[in-house]
């Protein structure tokens, strides 16, 4: 049990792990246990197969080859092999990104029943934005054009992407003298690629200002034009009310979990799924009604535009079908466990995979087709009708373990919050970060990561922040990580936060978390950021803002890219595990401490949540120092924490602060 303690701070997790155990069956910890002593020189990222007269295994100095086969060094290796992660991520990213704009040419046609363009008010205000002529055109002519001019961001072999255009000059400059400004998204992931095949680029520096260019088309191409277009094609969102963990999933209805990222098919499910001839059909073998959730990003997407509950983040994906509730698990891309399919082999659940990108081996394979989105659909809920009378009673066991929380804000959504209808704007956000009642806004973001316990350090890291009247932003799996630990509640400002952010969260009516959606939707900080700096008083460019990034549990190539395009744009990061970096001196001075040069931001690795919380707490104030900015308006009281130390999960076990602690 002590052990299992470790494994996560989530009761819901908890016990379901002691289900699996029951069943015999193996969860993401034991084959990480499986894999004890994970090999250093792949945790340095001293390790190179970029050709095959190696692989080669390297270190700096000492026992052991101190040069590849080639003569590659250690500092070459280790950039070269971090230039591919960041290609990889932006690449999942960007390929998103991708799918989303042909799904607005869709749209734009007007042949498809599924797909319309929810938000044509969002489609306009983008269409002013880059100068597509309005007067007197269509909602389908306007997407068409909007829809071409996107899809050719990817492809561009002339010039730079148009996004660019809404970050301040000074980040502008610091990415020409660098020679980073990025050109077309597939050009810079194609061009990165090149660069580190066997004896092409050396120079560690180079590899990594390479690195850099390729993240920055990430954030402010492939994430960003993923982000609009599907505000513009399933909806602006608002904030809403919905709920969060496995208690979400219902004994007596068909449960379907839908799990990836790409919000094409999750929405189209999300419509058929309450279609009154398809809750029949489940009336009809004994269901009460059709129960969606989700988990992972594609969960955020559909939590963010229809209050869909989500079932739980990165980490519990297995643990949802071992609730032996799920009539059909229906995956897409990224982030999905291999061994999924597996677990068919003990429980009813159908796993069905739809991506012509994702195959699972032991999946029945559905492949999606934008133009048959709806009869696709259709076909899948009726599956997942049928498997329902398959499903074994004896083996449903349910956590009834669920939180309330608030989503759906968004870039937009601040303006209106803040500012209020008659008057959106920036001001009053502003307005806190300068008089001091907020220090500063942080963005915490990223993954969960078996190494360390379950939502620990998301937890322990935002509610220290929150402490210190840190407004924080949030995406990916940490947003459902704080959602499941009750700080999404409109409630936690008076519970987690100081009396500067409460004070701002009372008067607006916000968490003092702010749930921003899905991993690509980190591009909302940017150009949250971007509409901080119009609106002046608190830094003329994203380095001299009081704002910092974490992603405390990251696992994916995604994050690697998310982090270097923050750090690149000026917006500091502090991360748990370091980067696959640490075999080389070269290259973690540049990281920690050289990107300041370029870029005005830097990498931090710190794995105690509490510490990175300090650290960006120093941050935010050594910004406000610089900027002439008063210091916090309110002292926070001290309060000795330590990560084991620290309470941070059932909300109901947390006492209230007291007046006097
Ligand atoms: Ni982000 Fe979303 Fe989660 Fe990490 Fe995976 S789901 S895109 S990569 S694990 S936060
Ligand atoms: Fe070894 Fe050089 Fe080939 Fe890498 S590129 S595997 S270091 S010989």
């Amino acid at each position: 049990m002590s052990e299992q303690k470790q494994r996560s701070v989530d009761p819901a997790v908890l016990e379901m792990v002691e289900v699996a155990a029951k069943h015999g069956l193996p969860t993401i910890w034991d084959r990480l246990d499986a894999q004890k002593g994970q090999c250093r020189f792949g945790r340095e990222g001293l390790c190179c197969r970029m050709c095959f007269m190696g692989p080669c295994r390297v270190t700096e100095e000492g026992k052991g080859a101190q040069q590849g086969i080639c003569g590659a060094t250690a500092e070459t290796i280790v950039a070269r092999n971090l230039l591919r992660h960041v290609a990889g991520g932006a690449a999942a990213h960007s390929d998103h990104g991708r799918e989303i704009v042909k799904t607005l040419f869709l749209a734009a046609s007007g042949d498809s029943k599924a797909y319309q363009v929810r938000s044509p008010g969002r489609m306009r205000a983008l269409a002013a934005e880059f100068g597509v002529p309005l007067d007197g055109r269509s909602d389908s002519d306007v997407a068409g054009e909007l829809a071409r001019l996107f899809m050719a961001e990817f492809s561009k072999q002339e010039g730079t992407l148009l996004n660019l255009q809404r970050a301040p000059e000074a980040q502008r400059a610091n990415w020409r003298a660098a020679g980073v400004t990025p050109r077309g998204i597939d050009r810079e992931i194609v061009t990165g690629l090149h660069m580190t095949t066997m004896g092409v680029d050396n120079d560690p520096e180079h590899l990594l200002l390479a690195a850099a260019r390729v993240a920055l088309a990430d954030g402010w191409g492939g994430s960003m034009i993923a982000t609009d277009l599907s505000d513009v094609l399933f909806g602006e969102p608002e904030p809403l009310r919905s709920a969060v963990n496995l208690g979400v999933l219902k004994e007596d209805h068909v449960n379907i979990l839908v799990h990836g990222h790409e919000p094409t098919l999750s929405d189209v499910i999300a419509a058929v799924s309450r279609d009154p001839q398809m809750v029949a059909e489940a009336n009809a073998v004994g269901a009460k009604g059709i129960n969606l959730a989700g988990i992972c990003c594609t969960a955020n997407e559909i939590l963010m535009r229809h209050g869909i509950p989500i079932a739980g983040n990165f980490l519990q994906q297995e643990l949802a079908v071992m609730t032996g509730a799920i009539d059909l698990l229906l995956v897409d891309v990224q982030c999905v466990f291999p061994a999924l399919a597996r677990l068919q082999e003990c429980f009813h659940t159908k796993v069905v995979s739809t991506s012509p990108k994702a195959k699972f081996p032991g999946a029945e394979h559905i492949e999606f087709h934008e133009e048959h989105a709806l009869d696709c659909a259709r076909r899948i809920v009726r599956m997942a009708i049928d498997s329902f009378r398959r499903r074994d009673p004896a083996k449903v066991r349910i956590p009834k373990v669920h939180e309330r929380l608030v989503a759906g804000f968004t870039t937009q959504v601040v303006f209106r919050i803040l500012g209020g209808r008659y008057r959106p704007s920036y001001r009053p956000l502003n307005d806190g970060i300068q008089a001091g009642r907020l220090r500063g806004v942080a963005g915490v973001v990223g993954c969960n990561n078996p190494k360390f316990t379950h939502d620990e350090c998301h937890l322990a890291l935002v509610r220290e922040l929150l402490r210190n009247d840190v407004l924080v932003v949030q995406t990916g799996c940490s947003a459902i990580a704080c959602g499941k630990g009750g700080l999404l509640a409109p409630e936690a400002a008076a519970r987690y936060a100081g009396k500067g952010l409460q004070e701002i969260c009372e008067a607006v009516g916000i968490p003092p978390v702010l749930h921003l959606g899905a991993c690509v939707d980190n591009s909302r900080i940017l150009t949250a950021c971007a509409e901080m700096v119009k609106e002046g008083g608190i830094g003329d460019s994203f380095d001299k803002l009081p704002v910092v990034g974490a992603a405390p549990e990251w696992m994916s190539e995604k994050a690697v890219a998310i982090g270097m395009y923050f750090v690149a744009s000026g917006i500091s990061v502090v991360i748990g595990q370091p980067l696959p970096v640490e075999g080389s001196r070269v290259v973690v001075d540049f990281l920690t401490r050289k990107m300041r040069e370029y870029f005005g931001a830097t990498w931090s690795f710190q794995p105690d949540p509490i510490k990175a919380a300090h650290l960006m707490i120093d941050h935010l104030d050594r910004k406000r120092a610089e900027l002439g900015l008063p210091p916090p308006m309110y002292e926070v009281p001290y309060a000795p924490q330590t990560a084991e130390g620290t309470p941070v999960f059932a909300a109901a076990t947390v006492p209230a602060p007291s007046a006097t602690s």
